[in-house]
């Protein structure tokens, strides 16, 4: 069994329902299961233009898929549960990264892993931090070092998760 770390977003639509939505997807792929989920943070968009705030948690999971595989099954949840996009480039009803895999290292632009920016942003890094305190990255790095260069702004804690209904709460 490897470990895996995702990060989930969204800000179009309803964002919370389709977080638990994707979760619930992410806990029914074959040979994958969560094993934790971050609290829901409502962070204020960074990016192009004007977006509304969005809702970003991380899972950890087990899973007998191997990183390509993952990345493609996530990739289907994402195109099942994102259809609606708007004119605006970055906004999305669910956005699912695979930040790590292990301890697996790779830069092919199709998988990236870890995932490249996930070290500058704290919508990223907090709920990473959250379920993983003692993570240590690829690159030796621990994951308190990264949230300590990170700035606390922007971004508040909102719903817990339930693991027992695998979902956040309302
Ligand atoms: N901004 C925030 N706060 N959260 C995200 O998940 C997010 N995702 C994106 C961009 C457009 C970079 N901005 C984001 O893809």
């Amino acid at each position: 069994m490897n470990t895996a770390y995702v990060a989930l977003g969204a800000n179009l639509g309803k964002p919370l329902d389709q977080l638990n939505q994707a979760i619930t997807l992410v806990n029914k792929l074959s040979d994958t299961t969560v094993v934790a989920a971050a609290s829901i943070y409502q962070s204020v968009a960074i990016g192009p233009g004007e977006q509304p705030d969005y809702l970003n948690s991380a899972a950890q999971i087990v899973t007998e898929l191997n990183p390509s595989e993952l990345l493609a099954a996530l990739h289907a949840i994402e195109d099942d549960l994102g259809r609606v996009r708007t004119v605006h480039w970055g906004e999305r009803t669910l956005d699912l990264d695979l930040l790590l895999y292990e301890n697996y290292i790779s830069t092919a632009p199709i998988l990236t892993v870890p995932h490249p920016r996930m070290n500058g942003r704290n919508f990223v890094i907090y709920p990473l931090l959250e379920i993983a305190p003692t993570l240590v990255l690829p690159n030796g790095e621990s994951i308190k070092t990264v949230a300590q260069k990170l700035v606390n702004k922007g971004i508040q804690r909102k719903n817990s998760f339930n693991p027992q209904r695998m979902q956040w709460i309302n």
